[in-house]
């Protein structure tokens, strides 16, 4: 079974809109968990369905409680795929962000390890904003969908959110995903109301936050490794806004890019959902 058929409430849209965030009912079921519990067990041993490769993979071998991650596990495991790329994942994320069609930006697969109450910060994920990353996209209307691989909180490194950051606009630096000192990273972006919230989920569940949203996470205390799959979306009419940073999004664009191009080649950035 894919991504159940989930209709987004007023309720809903209003916490997304509100806060930043929306933490969804339980997406896939245990099948599909145990599945793709079995994929993050294969990629990490680089065991891969066809012939392509992941992208940016992160994997410090200096370190076993480093956090692991790589982009576009979809072009590479065909669970990974199956989910990352299912209509009802679109369709939850156009009615949130009130737009008419969904596309695949990249998906992550991350792996934090679990250091068994050891203290430590190599598994942290900065405080950061996700467009801080993607400012070569027209538009910051995008969403991240974070499934989560096991019931998953503040004990075993879940994620927090900062409440309604979202609307704090594009925040100059936020690109800070691999900066581990969260102090020193809150320092630099509390200039106003700085509320954390936790992610709270069950395996199955998902937190779905605007790419404007600050998050960030910390250290897995549990003996076991917090698994996760993540889908970055963006509306179907995402072009190539001139910015000075580059993204590894523009070579699927073209070789030589130019600014008003659409990311909409279907093979890179294939379709979810379209209302139409
Ligand atoms: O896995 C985490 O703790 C954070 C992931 C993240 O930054 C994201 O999915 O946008």
């Amino acid at each position: 079974m894919g991504v159940i058929d989930y209709t987004i409430t007023e309720e809903d849209k209003q916490r997304f809109n509100t806060d930043g965030y929306w933490i969804s009912p339980k997406l896939i079921d245990d099948d599909t968990i145990a599945r793709l519990r079995e994929a993050h067990e294969r990629v990490w041993t680089r065991k891969y369905d066809g012939f392509g490769l992941p992208m940016h993979h992160y994997h410090p071998t200096d370190n076993p409680l480093a956090l692991r991650k790589f982009d576009n596990g979809w072009w590479i495991n065909d669970e990974v795929r199956s989910v990352v790329t299912d209509r009802n994942l679109g369709k939850m994320a156009a009615e949130l962000l009130d737009e008419e069609s969904i596309r695949l930006w990249h998906d992550q697969v991350i792996y934090k390890p679990g250091t068994n109450g050891q203290e430590t910060s190599a598994g942290n994920v900065g405080w950061h904003q996700d467009y801080g990353y993607w400012r070569c996209s027209s538009t910051p209307n995008m969403c991240t969908v974070w499934i989560a691989l096991q019931d998953t909180d503040l004990s075993n490194g879940g994620m927090m959110t900062i409440l309604g950051s979202h609307k704090w606009g594009a925040v100059e630096g936020s690109d800070t995903f691999f900066e581990q000192d969260m102090s020193k990273l809150k320092a630099k972006f509390a200039t106003r109301d700085w509320v954390e919230e936790p992610c709270i989920l069950k395996a199955g569940q998902a937190s779905f936050h605007h790419a404007l949203t600050f998050h960030g996470s910390g250290t897995n205390y549990s003996p076991d490794p917090r698994l996760s799959v993540v889908a970055h979306l963006m509306p179907g009419h995402t072009y190539y806004r001139e910015s000075r940073q580059r993204h590894d999004n523009l070579r699927y664009l073209s070789a030589r890019p130019v600014p008003g191009m659409k990311f909409d080649n279907e093979e890179y950035f294939p379709t979810l959902y379209s209302k139409s």
